[in-house]
């Protein structure tokens, strides 16, 4: 094993891989090279964290064993009564952090999420209004090939042109028009604040159900770092990977008795069969370390660190969309810095020097999806690590010195020393 790679890892991911070397050395091999990545790069990805190592090992572990169809004490198989015990210790958490009284853990992502919270809240042909993907919405919202713009009705609702931010009046206006069954908030790349409040004005004004999905902000949430859903949303989706910290996966929420008896029959046996009880294991556990105080410190903490990021970038000149941000993420515009600067070409050269991001479209881009004119940055996983303030300035330092160097050699390889160097006094959890 790699030394420096060995010194990162935790005692059981050691023993994991010097099992796997004997008896899997290819994937061994691959997994070995993925934790080095890991280790020694910044992840800026939006939607991506580092999770603790107990998270991690509770996903591992001998539940990944057991069938356990139905939920708790309902089950259609023998056997589950640990089981029980792990599912109603991730419902009860998940209820306390989100202020709820329902919650269901077992969808297996958020897009599985949202297939289980259309079915409960929409029959097939229902009018949906939504943030379209181009404009920061999520595909799982109404994207023609999703199963949401297959059997749906779909009509949008835009950003305001000028500031890019949601435009509360035009919305209203829009379900004026519409009269959609269902009205979805909740983002993929939009960095600021979400009025749950006045969504909810504007459903009940035109009968709609309002539905939150909030995987992005989930764990801002939980940390009282975003407004919450509560009571305002009838409905509220989230993966729990993202800003919450823990495995992935998906989680439905809400307060009404007959909702809640709709969704638990959408997920199981309306879109899922047995649940991976290994994997609410672990969103038991992360919901647990999500509810310590630490846990209302990195919330605030991941939001610091990317007003610290945006303010660091803007003064290098770069323009971000809406002009700033109120969460953990940022969509920078490129165009203005470099009109042939392309969000293909800036992540492809970030990543050469150990600075992962993801290319995103702007509102408007004139670019294709696989190009962009954008740059989406987060601040969960670097937060994790510890970062703060004044690394966001030294971490926009660097993304400017590798776009502007236009992917150059030399440049690229003192920043990527100086990546590694940083990584290795920010260790990952272990
Ligand atoms: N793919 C996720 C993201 O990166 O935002 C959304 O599900």
């Amino acid at each position: 094993m790699h030394t420096t790679q060995a010194d990162a890892l935790d005692a059981m991911s050691r023993d994991l891989l010097t099992l796997l070397e004997k008896q899997d050395p290819c994937v061994a091999a691959a997994m070995a090279l993925e934790a080095t990545r890991q280790t020694d790069t910044l992840e800026l990805i939006a939607s991506e964290n580092h999770v603790t190592p107990a998270v991690m090992h509770t996903m591992g572990s001998w539940l990944t064993n057991k069938y356990a169809e139905g939920y708790p004490s309902k089950r259609y198989y023998g056997g589950c009564e640990h089981h029980d015990v792990i599912e109603d210790l991730a419902r009860d958490r998940a209820k306390e952090l989100f202020g709820c009284r329902f919650a269901n853990v077992q969808p297996h992502s958020g897009a599985n999420a949202n297939v289980a919270a259309f079915m409960a809240m929409c029959k097939p042909g229902d009018r949906i209004l939504s943030l379209p993907i181009k404009s920061g919405g999520h595909l799982s919202h109404g994207l023609k090939p999703n199963f949401s713009g297959t059997f749906y009705e779909i009509h949008d609702y835009e950003l305001d042109p000028d500031s890019e931010l949601l435009d509360y009046e035009h919305i209203a206006q829009r379900a004026g028009e519409v009269k959609p069954h269902m009205i979805i908030c909740g983002y993929s790349a939009y960095p600021r604040a979400i009025d749950f409040e006045r969504f909810r004005a504007i459903a009940d004004d035109v009968g709609a159900v309002l539905m939150a999905d909030i995987a992005h902000i989930a764990g801002l949430v939980a940390g009282g770092a975003h407004a919450s859903p509560f009571p305002h949303a009838h409905i509220v989706t989230t993966t729990t990977h993202k800003t919450l910290r823990g495995p992935r996966g998906g989680l439905i929420l809400c307060d009404d008795p007959e909702i809640a008896k709709l969704v638990d029959r959408k997920v199981f046996p309306g879109s899922q069969g047995g649940p991976l009880m290994h994997v609410i294991a672990a969103k038991a556990v992360a919901f647990g370390e999500a509810l310590q105080d630490s846990f209302k410190n990195y919330a605030t903490q991941v939001v610091a660190n990317a007003s610290a990021l945006a303010e660091a970038l803007q003064a290098l000149g770069y323009r971000l969309c809406t002009g700033g941000t109120d969460n953990h993420l940022l969509l920078v515009d490129l165009q203005p810095r470099d009109a042939d600067l392309t969000g293909a070409d800036a992540e492809q050269w970030l990543e050469a020097a150990g600075i992962i991001t993801n290319k995103n479209g702007i509102p408007n881009d004139p670019r294709p999806p696989m190009v962009t004119s954008g740059l989406r940055l987060g601040t969960a996983a670097i937060t994790t690590r510890g970062l703060l303030e004044d690394d966001m300035r030294t971490i926009a330092s660097m993304l400017d010195r590798v776009m502007g160097a236009q992917g150059d050699a030399s440049t690229t390889e003192e920043v990527r020393q100086q990546v590694r160097e940083l990584c290795h006094a920010h260790p990952m959890p272990h």
